[in-house]
């Protein structure tokens, strides 16, 4: 969703250049094999569908994607059409003939690649005698009850039957040993019987298998387990058996195992599937965005602007009646994803909230901040009142009851003894913690749904909203990569992360000074809870201390660290393991130098030119400094720093170094 836009401006200067051999495209078919293609589930989704522009300008009609069928995907993502190449045509025919149903079609995102999808019900027959091969080949046994496994296992045995049928086509027709070859590109566990399948086979194809987070290390993570400290100690069959994910933990490491290539999102999964899953990837493919670029320069500040307004008039509805504070000096916060509330460290953002609002108190900061919780977890059913009246309402009535009760009973008591009581000393320190606590948390809303234009509650898309706040807070305790925090920069809106995020420890290699540019990195790896916690409450206390101005200008540096989150860029790690594969399939035809390193070790994105050496005054190091919230409201114009700040480096970076 976002981006729509075909008009790309050319990357900056800035990134480093690499030159990997260009594979000869049109002498190979590439297929990529997820749940999640055309099947939004999590975000494997975001990642195929972002990356089908780059893959399909550089394959072309050799590009194919592979999933389940499922009739409403199909019918409002697809448009169906006849596959062009007479290889898929056959192979899709002889599944077909045995009453199997295969659908093709064009999947209508960005760069429309073709998507070949497996109707798992229309197979579920073979189901039996599918686990039956599974067994013999590799001792696996997958449990009557678990639908997801068998469904797995079905979509692979229709996988591995279908390259079996391309690949047998391709040689009838192959004369002079030209024929093109194959690579397989499969995702996640659910993908991972396909690939076991065709390995065990002895299906001639490249494969690669990429790996977005491991089960255990999402398991044991939710368990409240000091995870990271402890990845060499877990006996990992163990742990497995006693979540009863075995036969999962196996299909997944088997499929691991089997691959030509193995690739995680990042590095920090890398180490925990070194661990959980026995292998060390041979690449880190990091997860990449569609990233829009505005021919205006500031558009996106107005965007911000204009969608800031209606989350104002969302704000002012929803505090009806007891809005008392100015919404020009009100700041946007918000988390938000699947409702894992310690992975996605929610628990930690409260606890810094609550220290947060005294810290503004003792302060006398006169910023009022309104964070949102944009979680889906389970609702009956729910309605304005649902939130506003019943939720909200009914604690600043409970407070007030209380309070009252208590002021009852002391008027009373004097009134009593004859005489009139002392109005100032009448409620107690503690009276008044309780009303501003009720009075703040009123200040926390919780929205219990993913956004969408037609919600009752508040009306607006997911990247609309996120447009209008001025910060996102993720500090996640697992977090194989983590979308939301990339999602803002690209926006141009800042956030934080944390270094256990794929993203957090990416952006922390390859940025100088991340605070400056709006990329607030809170430690969970080195430091106890409560000091993460502090972290975190001094990210956001400074942030409530700048100034619009200086609000604007770190957006407008966010914004500038896109390119390095596009697909333009990061795609290559793609192209990467995809030469790594062949080269290793079949290494007579595809060479390639196996200690040639990564090009893009090293790199990392200088200091804003603007910022003085010392990262603890970057905060409030700005061109033109100013404490006046409201002082010269229109946008700072920062061509200028941007391009000194491009000037600035020569060379881009030098290979290896880090400055
Ligand atoms: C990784 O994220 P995943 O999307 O793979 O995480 P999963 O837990 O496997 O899938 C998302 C879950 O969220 C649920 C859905 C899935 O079980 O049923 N869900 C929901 O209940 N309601 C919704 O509206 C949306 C989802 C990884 F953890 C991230 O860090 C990476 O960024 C990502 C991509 O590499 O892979
Ligand atoms: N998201 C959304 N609507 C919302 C909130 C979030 O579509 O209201 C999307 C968000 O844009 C992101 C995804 O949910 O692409 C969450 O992905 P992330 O990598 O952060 O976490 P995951 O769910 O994959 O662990
Ligand atoms: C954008 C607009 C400005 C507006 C500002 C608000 O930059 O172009 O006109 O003043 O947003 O920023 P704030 O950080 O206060 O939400």
């Amino acid at each position: 969703p976002l981006s729509r836009s075909l008009s790309m401006t050319s990357l900056s200067g800035v990134l480093p250049a690499w030159e990997e051999d260009e594979l000869p495209v049109e002498d190979l078919l590439l297929f990529e094999v997820a749940w999640e293609v055309t099947n939004k589930v999590g975000g494997i989704y975001t990642v195929i569908q972002t990356k089908a522009r780059i893959t399909t300008d550089e394959w072309g009609e050799n590009y194919y994607m592979m999933g389940p069928y499922f009739e409403h995907n199909f019918k409002t993502q697809v448009e169906g059409c006849e596959p062009p190449n007479p290889a898929i045509r056959k192979a899709m025919d002889s599944l077909i003939h045995n009453g199997c149903q295969v659908h093709f079609g064009r999947w209508l995102i960005e760069g429309s690649p073709y998507v070949i999808l497996f109707d798992i019900g229309s197979a579920a027959w073979n189901l039996d005698r599918w686990k039956g091969d599974l067994w013999d080949t590799c001792n696996i046994g997958l449990p009557y009850h678990d639908r997801e496994a068998n469904d797995s296992l079905i979509l692979g045995s229709l996988i591995a039957w279908f390259f079996k049928e391309v690949s047998c086509f391709l040689c009838t027709i192959d004369h002079l040993g030209d024929k093109p070859n194959i690579i397989g590109h499969f995702h996640e566990w659910q993908a991972g019987p396909g690939l076991i399948l065709a390995r065990s086979r002895k299906i001639p194809m490249a494969t690669v298998f990429t790996t977005h987070a491991t089960l255990l290390g999402r398991y044991l993570c939710a368990g409240n387990v000091d995870f990271y400290n402890n990845l060499d100690k877990f006996d990992i069959d163990k742990e497995a058996g006693e979540r009863q994910i075995y036969h999962r933990y196996c299909l997944e490491r088997a499929a691991v195992h089997c691959s030509h290539v193995f690739t995680t999102v990042s590095q920090i999964t890398a180490v925990e599937a070194n661990h959980m899953l026995h292998r060390k990837p041979d690449v880190v493919t990091p997860n990449g965005l569609n990233v829009k670029k505005f021919s205006a320069m500031h558009e996106f500040q107005n965007l911000h602007s204009t969608n800031k307004v209606r989350i104002q008039e969302f704000v002012r509805g929803h505090f009806y009646g007891h809005l008392d504070f100015n919404l020009d000096k009100t700041l946007f916060f918000f988390i938000a994803g699947r409702y894992e509330f310690s992975n996605k460290g929610a628990d930690i953002f409260l606890e810094s909230l609550s220290r947060l609002n005294y810290l503004l108190r003792v302060h006398r900061n006169d910023m009022t901040v309104v964070v949102f919780f944009i979680m889906p977890a389970k609702t009956n059913n729910f309605n304005v009142e649902s939130l506003k009246g019943q939720a909200v309402r009914k604690q600043l009535w409970d407070t007030a009851h209380t309070v009252k009760e208590k002021f009852g009973k002391k008027l009373y008591g004097a009134l009593l003894k004859g005489q009139i009581p002392d109005m100032n000393s009448i409620l107690d320190r503690d009276d008044f913690t309780i009303m501003k606590r009720a009075i703040y948390a009123t200040q926390i809303i919780f929205h219990p749904e993913f956004l969408s234009s037609t919600s009752p509650l508040l009306p607006m898309d997911y990247e609309d909203f996120v447009r209008g706040c001025n910060l996102g807070v993720f500090p996640s305790y697992y977090e194989p990569w983590g979308y939301t925090p990339g999602e803002c920069t690209v926006m141009g809106i800042p956030s934080v992360t944390t270094n256990l995020s794929g993203f957090g420890c990416f952006m922390e290699e390859h940025i100088s000074d991340p605070a400056a540019y709006g990329i607030y990195i809170v430690d969970r790896r080195f430091r106890a809870p409560e000091e993460s916690c502090n972290q975190l409450t001094q990210f956001m206390f400074s942030f409530c201390q700048q100034s619009r101005r200086q609000r604007i200008i770190q957006r407008n540096r966010t914004e500038r660290l896109s390119d390095l989150l596009d697909w333009r860029y990061l795609g290559r790690f793609y192209i990467h393991a995809r030469h790594l594969a062949l080269s290793r399939a079949f290494p007579d035809k595809f060479k390639m130098d196996p200690m040639a390193p990564l090009r893009t070790e090293g790199f990392r994105y200088p200091r804003p030119y603007s910022v003085p050496p010392s990262p603890s005054a970057s905060l409030h190091s700005t061109p033109h400094h100013s404490d006046v919230e409201d002082e010269d409201d229109e946008p700072y114009d920062e061509d200028e720093e941007a391009e000194r700040d491009r000037l600035n480096i020569k060379p881009p970076f030098v290979l290896g170094a880090v400055p």
